[in-house]
Formats: structure tokens, sequence, C-alpha cells
């Protein structure tokens, strides 16, 4: 073999070894088109991953698999783009965890008020076994669940007062998720809780059909809500997650290969999301003040009398998600505080 030759079977291998698409690999990805709804605007902390989960589908099938997003609840609102992913007429979606009770009644277990101290108790817990067990409960409902992103801590905004005290949320009409367990908190703290689609959240806010709404900072920010809302109070009452999501119909028809590229891709829109969610949130604060928003810190001891009062919805959550489940977090959450 001459010198030549040999150099570029060498050439050829190393480059095998370095390219991810094999011949193998490469015909089991096909030319796809992917729906991705969400409901959040374009320049949001949701719709910044789900555009670097664009790319990264694009890049890691190269170029076959075409993500196309679509924000503001153009597709629908969160139960409506559920319903489409079921019956397979559309493929992917990102919402909140707390719009899908109806269809996994486990999912109420992240409504849990207070449940979460940090950002860091709420990774361990959604990444490991319970937040594992919690999504593959959707597989039977015609769902199938990547990762969890982060929605994040949930405060409260309103028109109608300054709430610096439990007995502030008494007659303020909120509007809450589509969800049981935000309906009985809420009126468990003295507030007319209407529940209604978060695509029609705006509207409801400026024409005053409710005086309030509780949503993280990012999404106060992103929807603009400091326009038609005078008061935020840092409650911190929930950590939202948010759940990316497909079609069980469409994912059982992909081949493994365009499986991973989904669930790589996902996994790292998660990390990216979390960053910058928190990023951002971190000095939201700042911004909603200059915006024009009246902040109001909680006392410690304001925090502790709703959480006291909020506590008493524990037991229906329990109830509902089965007590299994209930003691498995409440354990998953004493370990990730310890660790
Ligand atoms: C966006 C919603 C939103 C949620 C809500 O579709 O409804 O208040 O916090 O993020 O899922």
């Amino acid at each position: 073999m001459t010198l030549f030759r040999r150099t570029l079977i060498a050439a050829t291998a190393a480059a095998a070894l370095a390219t991810p698409f094999t011949a193998s690999w490469a015909q089991d990805i096909k030319p796809r088109i992917i729906r991705f709804g969400y409901g959040l605007n374009e320049i949001s902390n949701q719709g910044r991953a789900t555009k670097l989960f664009a790319e990264e589908v694009e890049k890691a099938s190269g170029g076959k698999m075409k993500v196309r997003a679509i924000g503001a609840a153009a597709l629908g609102s969160d139960l409506q783009m559920q319903q489409a992913l079921i019956g397979g007429a559309q493929e992917m979606m990102v919402g909140s965890t707390a719009t899908l009770v109806g269809i996994t009644k486990e999912m109420a277990i992240w409504d849990t008020p207070f449940l979460f101290d940090n950002a860091k108790e709420a990774d361990v817990v959604l990444d490991g076994p319970v937040g594992q067990r919690v999504m593959d409960k959707l597989q039977e409902k015609g769902l199938v669940g990547l990762v969890y992103w982060e929605n994040g801590f949930r405060n409260l905004t309103n028109n109608k007062r300054a709430v610096t005290k439990l007995e502030d949320m008494d007659g303020i009409k909120l509007r809450v998720m589509q969800n049981n367990v935000f309906i009985d908190s809420f009126k468990t703290l003295g507030a007319n809780a209407v529940p209604l689609p978060f695509s029609e959240l705006f509207t409801a806010l400026e024409t005053k059909t409710v005086d309030g709404q509780e949503n993280p900072y990012n999404t106060i920010l992103s929807s603009k809500f400091y326009e038609v809302q005078k008061y935020l109070t840092v409650t911190n009452h929930v950590y939202s997650p948010w759940i990316v999501l497909v079609s069980k119909k469409y994912w059982d028809g992909l081949s493994k290969a365009e499986q991973k590229v989904l669930l790589d891709a996902a996994k790292k829109s998660r990390d990216f999301e979390r960053q910058d969610t928190r990023a951002e949130a971190d000095k939201a604060l700042a911004d909603l003040k200059a915006k024009g928003m009246q902040i109001n810190q909680l006392s410690p001891a304001e925090t502790n009398r709703m959480r006291e009062k909020l506590a008493t919805v524990n037991a229906g959550i329990a109830t509902n998600v089965g007590e299994d489940l209930w003691k498995e977090t409440q354990a998953a959450v004493v370990r990730a505080r310890a660790g």
C-alpha cells in the first residue's frame, strides 16, 4: 500500500468517526415538519427556548427535521393544543403542567403551594424519579413528556390595592389557571378565583373583567401585564413548571434516531431555558418597577399566614394524586433540601 493510500484510508476512517451521520443514521431520519405551539410571545423565555430547540433539532438531523415554532397561542390555548396533540393534529407544544390535570391528575402534585423553596430543589425533583414518574403517566393519555422547563415562582398582580397582608386578598377577582388546586388555593385566601385560559388573560385584565392574576416575573414582563396592572406583591406562592410535549401518535411513528434527536434537543433547550429564565427573573423586579408597577414584599409573618392557610389544600392534592405519590414527592423534596 502506498503511503498516499494509507493516509487516505486513515483520513476517511477519522472522518467517519467524527461525523454524527453514519449511513444508517441518516436513513433513519426522514424529512419532517414539526409544528411546535406555545402560549407566550415570541420575545419571552418560552419563545427563546423554543427557538433554540428548533435550531438544535435542525442541526442534529442534518437539516431534515424542521420545527415550525408558533407562539402567542396562535394554535390555541394550552388545553386546545393538548387535545390537538392527543388527536395527532399537532406534533409538539410547551405549556404549564397545571393545565394538564384534567388529563393526568398526578400533574397536580406540582401545584402544591410552597412545595419548593428554591429553583435548585425544583430541578432535582423534576429531573429525578418523581418527575419522570409523573411525566410517564401522560403516555396512557396520548402524550409523551420530554422535559420540564421553568415557568417559575408565581407572584401576584392586581389593580385593586396593594396586597401586603392576607386580608387584602378579600374579594379580588383573580384570574387563575384552569386547575382545581389553583381555584381552591385562591378561594381559601379569600379571592374570587376565575379560571381562564392564558390566551384570554391580557384582554380580561384590560377590560377589567378580572382585577388581577398571578404568574412569574418573566411572564408579567413579556406579556406586558405591567401595562394593565398597578400592584405586584412578591408572594412566590408556588413554583410552576412548563412541560415539553409530543403527540404520542406522532412519536410512535418516529424512528429511534428521530426520537433521540427530539429528546437530546429538548434537554439542551431545558438547560438553556432555565439559565435564561433565571437571569431574566433576577433583574425583572427592577424592570417592572421602572415600568411603573408598585412592588410590595410580604413580611415573613404574612407569608407564614398565607402558607398556613394554603396548607389546608394539601390534603385534597394528596387524595387526588394518590398518597403514594404525595409521600414520595415530600421525601424527594426533603432529600433535595438536604443535598
Ligand atoms: C402559557 C401558560 C402560562 C401559565 C398561565 O400558555 O396560564 O398562567 O403560567 O405560562 O401556560
